[in-house]
C-alpha cells in the first residue's frame, strides 16, 4: 500500500505547534515498540520554550502502556505532563511520579480503550500515531505495536501520523484491528483460538482527520534483556517443571493451553524454560508482549504462534524478524489490547498467566507495583487482565531482593495489586506453593516452606504459627514490622515478634 501525499507533510516542530496547553493526547506505543518518538520530544521542546516564557504548558498523555525515551523521558524531564496514565516504566517520569509532581492513573490495560471511548479519561483531542504506511482513504498499518492506537485514532478529534521508514510497508498482514461495540449494544468478541483474525489488516480511519504526516527514520527504543543467572533460571525451570507435571496429573489437556507471560527479566528466563523443558509441547501464546526469547522459540519450533499486541524485541531481534518476514507473520498476529487482554478471550481460551511480583504475603496476595508500600515501580500493567480470568494463574519473583536485606514473602503486602482470590500458584527461586483448595493457614504454611528463602523461613513461620485467632491468623499491630525494619535499618532479617513487636 503506498504512502499517499495529499496529506500534508509536516514537521515534528509544526506538528508540535498545533498542541495548546492542557491537550489531551493519546500516544501510539506499547512498550517500547510502535511508540510515537519525533512528536513527543518536539511537544517537551515546544513545552520547554514555553515555560521559559512564563507560561503554563502541560498535556494529558494516554498510551497504551510504557512506551520509549523519546516519549515518557522528554515529556518528564520537561516537565510536560498533567497527567499520565495508564503504565509508565521510564526512570525520570517515575520519579517524578513518586515526588507527586506529576498525577499518573494506574489502570488495566485492557480497559484503557473502553475508559477512552467512554469519555473516562477526558476529551482526547489529538492521536499521534506511528505508522508503517498511510493512504488516502485513510488506512493504516501500524507498526510493531497496536496498543490502543485505534481506540485514540477513533476517539480524537485530529489526527497526526509519524510515518516511520525504520518499519518496512510490509507489516501489512501483522495486525489484526478489531473494536468491540460498547454496552447496551456489545456482542461476544469472535476469536475462539490464539490464530483466529476477526478485524482488519489495516487501521481504517476518517482521512479528513489526519492533519499532517511527520516522515522519520528511528528504530524502537527498546534494551536488552539481562542475561539470565542462577536465581532467574532457577524460577524458569520452577514454572516448567510444574506445569509439566499438571499435564502429567491430566490438570492441564496435554495438549496444553496458551501461556501469557510478563515483561521484565523473569519472564524472559520463564520462556526459555518451558521451550527447554521436554515434557512441555510446543504451545501457543495469548500474551500481550512478544519478547526475544519467543522469537528464539519460534525459530525452534516450540512456540507455534504467538498473539500479543506489541513485538517489544531488542533491535537485533527485530531485524531477524524484518529480515524473515513471512516466517513470522504466519506466526503471530498483532491485536489491540483490548483485545489481547480481554477476560472473555482469557477465560475462554484457558490461559496458562504467567507475571511477576515485587512481594506477595504469605495468604497469596500480590503487590506488583509499589515498593514498600509506597513508591510506584511501573504498574499493574496487563498482570490483572490475566491473573483474574486464568485457566491457572502463577506468579513469580525471587526469595530476596537487594542482596538479601529483603524477603519477598512477607506477612502482609504494603499493596494490594492482586488478591489471594485470583492468584493460585507462587514461583521463587526456592520452589513452587500451590495455592489451590488451601485455606489461609495452609497457604502460609505452603509459601514459606516452598518459596521463603531458608534465611527467612523461621522468622515467617514465628508470626503465624502460634495465632489460633480467626480464619486467617494475621496480627494487625505487626503485620508490616518486616517492612519497619527494612525501612529503619535496611535490611528485614531478625525482627523479634515477641519484644518490640509482640503479639
Ligand atoms: O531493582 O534493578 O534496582 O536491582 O525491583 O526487579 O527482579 O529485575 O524483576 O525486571 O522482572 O521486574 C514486578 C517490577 C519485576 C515487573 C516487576 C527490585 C529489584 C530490581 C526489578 P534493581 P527484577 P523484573 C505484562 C505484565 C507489573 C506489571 C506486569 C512489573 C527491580 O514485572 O512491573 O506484571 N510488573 N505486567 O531489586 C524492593 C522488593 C523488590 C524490589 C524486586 N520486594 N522490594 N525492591 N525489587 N522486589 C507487561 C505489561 O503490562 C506491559
Amino acid at each position: 500500500m503506498p504512502t499517499v501525499t495529499s496529506i500534508p507533510i509536516i514537521t515534528a516542530t509544526e506538528a508540535a505547534a498545533l498542541i495548546n496547553d492542557r491537550d489531551i493526547i493519546g500516544f501510539s506505543g506499547f512498550t517500547p515498540a510502535g511508540a510515537a518518538k519525533d512528536i513527543p520530544t518536539a511537544i517537551a521542546a515546544r513545552a520547554s520554550e514555553e515555560h521559559a516564557q512564563g507560561r503554563p504548558f502541560k498535556i494529558g498523555v494516554v498510551t497504551g502502556a510504557s512506551t520509549g525515551d523519546s516519549l515518557d523521558g522528554e515529556l518528564a524531564r520537561a516537565n510536560a505532563m498533567l497527567f499520565r496514565t495508564p503504565y509508565q516504566s521510564c526512570k525520570d517520569l517515575r520519579v517524578q511520579i513518586n515526588k507527586g509532581e506529576t498525577c499518573f492513573y494506574d489502570m488495566h490495560l485492557s480497559m484503557l480503550p473502553q475508559a477512552a471511548r467512554y469519555g473516562f479519561l477526558g476529551k482526547v483531542k489529538y492521536a499521534v500515531v506511528e505508522a508503517a504506511s498511510v493512504s488516502e482513504e485513510g488506512e493504516i498499518v501500524l507498526t510493531t505495536s497496536v496498543g490502543a492506537s485505534n481506540t485514540f485514532c477513533n476517539v480524537a478529534d485530529k489526527i497526526l501520523i509519524e510515518l516511520n521508514e525504520a518499519h518496512p510497508a510490509e507489516l501489512q498482514g501483522l495486525h489484526d484491528i478489531y473494536e468491540p461495540l460498547d454496552p447496551p449494544h456489545r456482542r461476544e468478541i469472535p476469536l475462539y483460538s490464539c490464530s483466529d483474525r476477526c478485524g482488519s489488516p489495516v487501521l481504517k480511519v476518517d482521512p479528513e482527520k489526519i492533519i499532517g504526516i511527520v516522515k522519520t527514520n528511528r528504530p524502537d527504543e527498546v534494551g536488552g534483556f539481562k542475561d539470565t543467572d542462577e536465581v532467574t533460571k532457577r524460577i524458569g525451570e520452577n514454572v516448567a517443571i510444574f506445569l509439566a507435571e499438571e499435564i502429567k496429573a491430566g490438570r492441564i489437556p496435554k495438549e496444553f493451553l496458551p501461556i501469557q507471560s510478563g515483561v521484565g527479566n523473569i519472564a524472559n528466563a520463564v520462556l526459555g524454560a518451558l521451550g527447554e523443558n521436554p515434557n512441555i509441547p510446543p504451545f501457543e501464546m495469548y500474551s500481550e508482549v512478544v519478547q526475544d526469547s519467543v522469537i528464539g522459540l519460534m525459530r525452534s519450533g516450540d512456540v507455534k504462534f504467538a498473539s500479543a499486541t506489541s513485538l517489544t524485541v531488542s533491535p537485533p531481534v527485530l531485524k531477524e524478524v524484518y529480515e524473515d518476514l513471512e516466517f513470522f507473520k504466519q506466526r503471530m498476529v498483532l491485536r489491540p489490547q483490548e483485545i489481547s487482554n480481554h477476560p472473555e478471550i482469557v477465560r475462554r481460551l484457558g490461559i496458562i498467566s504467567i507475571n511477576t511480583a515485587i512481594e506477595a504475603d504469605i495468604w497469596g496476595n500480590i503487590n506488583s507495583t509499589h515498593v514498600m508500600g509506597n513508591n510506584l515501580m511501573n504498574g499493574i500493567g496487563g498482570s490483572g487482565d490475566f491473573t483474574r480470568n486464568a485457566y491457572i494463574s502463577i506468579f513469580t519473583c525471587p526469595s530476596v531482593a537487594k542482596g538479601g536485606a529483603i524477603s519477598t514473602i512477607v506477612p502482609m503486602v504494603a499493596h494490594l495489586d492482586h488478591s489471594e482470590h485470583s492468584v493460585q500458584v507462587l514461583v521463587t527461586d526456592q520452589g513452587v506453593a500451590d495455592l489451590r483448595g488451601k485455606d489461609p493457614a495452609e497457604r502460609a504454611r505452603e509459601i514459606v516452606d516452598k518459596c521463603a528463602h531458608p534465611e527467612y523461613r523461621d522468622q515467617l513461620h514465628a508470626y503465624f504459627d502460634d495465632v489460633k485467632d480467626g480464619h486467617t491468623p494475621q496480627t494487625l499491630r505487626t503485620a508490616f514490622a518486616m517492612h519497619e525494619a527494612f525501612m529503619q535499618k535496611k535490611d528485614m532479617r531478625g525482627v523479634d515478634w515477641s519484644s518490640k513487636y509482640s503479639k
